[in-house]
Order: structure tokens, then C-alpha cells, then sequence
């Protein structure tokens, strides 16, 4: 902590013009950042006043599949196509050939790596990012993205994840958000108003054993049994099955998948529109059939109907 405490002492005098000679705070061996120079390591800056590129980073995977890791930045504070603070994310990718330094995030160009920009304004995607392991089963490492203060279902702030599917063959430059479709990718809505889920995303590694990677998304000022900002967390099960998109938010998104099946007659929680409700039903039908698990009317569950949805479909218990 003391090592941490004195580098960042250091930093901020660099930046400041205070100190450019070894000694201060800096002990035999130790590398400022600013020393960077191509060989030992690069700077990856950011593209425009306010952006605020390096808010979040992590590694990517690999990410366009060819061998080299890649890294993902996150910008949440961008303007996109002019809409202010819609966010971008950044995967740069892995070379053998050696990167520029400083690379320039302006100067990605789809083959370098790419731009992933925000659905809306104000969304904030880009929060936070991370690699997502491979969590459609297809060979390639995917990433996760949060949009923590995206509207979700009519929900202001309950925000907005998405999963974006690494690909070998080359992906659009920008890429956009709201093209995610469940083909390229998926995207798990909040659940209500301020929940502010995707304030934090991570891989899960395998929880359930499965053989495909999970994800886990935060959603740190959710209300979980009107306990107020306790907060809630999804473990969202990787598929090798299509996902729907987008991934269901509410129990009573969950209840429209159920009522298309005939087995809910609670017809006053249907508020989605039919393609939607065909795409989860697409989903569940086409999901694995082992190991059944009744699910309770009533009584669902965010992290249930995940799983319902993304791993084997449960056997229903009609309402009654
Ligand atoms: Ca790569
Ligand atoms: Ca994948
Ligand atoms: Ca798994």
C-alpha cells in the first residue's frame, strides 16, 4: 500500500513538472509511465476533451481470435455520433508486429482493433468493461460492456449490459450497440428504475459446470425485496443456444414468455410486443431439455428466469 501511495505521489509530480529525476519516490528499477516508450510497454490515448478513455480497462481475450490478447478501454463519457455521454469502449487488439506508441484510439480502423460505441445518450456505456470468457460456446472470447445509466424497459437508469461476440471475421467499425441482436451479441436489461445494473461486469469463469463461461453483472443500487440500494447481482449462464435479445429484465418479462406458452393467465403483466415475446419462446424451445427444474408460479426471480432462459428450460408449473 505504502509502494501504491508513494507511485501515485510520483505520477502526480511528473505531471506537474516537479520531478523528472529518478529518486523522489521512485526506487532503483521502478518504471514511470511516462517512460514508456514502445519496447517496455505503450500509452493508449484517448480521442476527444472529456471522453475520459482508461475510466475503465481490462483485458479482452482474445477477442478477434488470432492468437494475441487484445485489451478493452472503456470511455464512458464520449459523444458518439454527437450523442453526449452515450460512451464508447475500445478493443484494441494483440500484435506481433509491435504497436504504436503512443497508439491513438482515434486511429483504430476495424483491422488494428475497434470502436464500440453507445446506444443513446446519456447511457454511459463503458463504465465498465471486461472480457467475458467465451460465453457463447463458438471458440472465440467475447466481451462485456456496461451502460449503467441506460433506460431499460422505460426504467430511467436501470441499465443496460451487453455482450459483444468475438468474431474471427472481421466486425463493423464503429460498431454500434443498438445493432446488438442476439446474432452479434446480447444485452441484459435492468430490472427497474436506478438499479444502475452494469455499474460493474466481470467473467464468471464456468459456475455451473457447463463448459461455457459465464458473466456476472452488478446492479449495485437495485431493491431487492424493498430493501432499498442493497443491490442485486445476475450470474447470467453462458448458451451455446441462441440468446434473446434483449435478454429479459423483469418478472414480468418473464411472465410474457410463460403466458406465450399458455401456462400464465395473468394477462395484465403482457406489456411487450409479440416479436419479443417470440424470441424468448424461441429461446426457451430451442434450449436444452436435461435436468428439469420446477419453477413456482409466482414467485420468479430475476436470476431464475436467467436461468430458465439461458440454460435448460424449467418445467412449468401452470398457474393456477
Ligand atoms: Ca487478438
Ligand atoms: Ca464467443
Ligand atoms: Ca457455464
Amino acid at each position: 500500500m505504502i509502494i501504491h501511495r508513494k507511485k501515485i505521489v510520483f505520477s502526480i509530480a511528473l505531471a506537474l513538472g516537479l520531478n523528472h529525476n529518478p529518486g523522489y519516490g521512485q526506487a532503483e528499477g521502478d518504471t514511470a509511465l511516462i517512460d514508456l516508450n514502445g519496447s517496455n510497454g505503450i500509452t493508449i490515448n484517448g480521442v476527444t476533451v472529456g471522453d475520459g478513455s482508461g475510466g475503465a480497462v481490462s483485458d479482452a481475450g482474445d477477442f478477434n481470435g488470432d492468437g494475441f490478447d487484445d485489451v478493452i478501454i472503456g470511455a464512458s463519457s464520449a459523444d458518439p455520433g454527437g450523442n453526449s455521454s452515450a460512451g464508447s469502449s475500445y478493443v484494441v487488439f494483440g500484435s506481433e508486429n509491435g504497436l504504436p506508441n503512443p497508439l491513438n484510439l482515434e486511429d483504430l480502423n476495424g483491422l488494428n482493433g475497434i470502436v464500440i460505441n453507445g446506444a443513446n445518450f446519456f447511457d454511459y456505456s463503458g463504465v465498465s468493461v471486461s472480457a467475458a470468457g467465451d460465453v457463447n460456446g463458438d471458440g472465440n472470447d467475447d466481451v462485456i460492456i456496461g451502460a449503467d445509466d441506460a433506460e431499460s424497459n422505460g426504467n430511467s437508469g436501470a441499465g443496460i449490459s451487453y455482450v459483444v461476440f468475438g468474431s474471427v471475421d472481421p466486425l463493423p467499425n464503429p460498431l454500434n450497440l443498438y445493432t446488438i441482436n442476439g446474432i452479434n451479441g446480447f444485452s441484459i436489461h435492468g430490472s427497474e428504475s436506478n438499479d444502475r445494473s452494469g455499474h460493474s461486469v466481470r467473467p464468471a469463469g464456468d459456475v455451473n459446470g457447463d463448459g461455457l463461461d459465464d458473466i456476472i453483472v452488478g446492479a449495485f443500487r437495485a431493491d431487492p425485496n424493498s430493501n432499498n440500494q442493497a443491490g442485486s447481482s445476475y450470474v447470467v449462464f453462458g448458451s451455446d443456444s441462441p440468446f434473446p435479445n434483449p435478454f429479459f429484465s423483469t418478472p414480468s418479462m418473464a411472465a410474457m414468455v410463460l403466458l406465450s406458452m399458455g401456462l400464465l393467465l395473468e394477462t395484465t403483466q403482457v406489456n411487450q410486443s409479440a416479436p419479443l415475446v417470440m424470441s424468448m419462446v424461441m429461446a426457451l424451445m430451442t434450449s436444452s431439455l436435461e435436468d428439469p427444474e420446477p419453477i413456482p408460479m409466482g414467485t420468479i426471480q430475476l436470476a431464475e428466469v436467467m436461468c430458465c432462459l439461458a440454460q435448460s428450460p424449467p418445467q412449468l408449473i401452470p398457474s393456477t
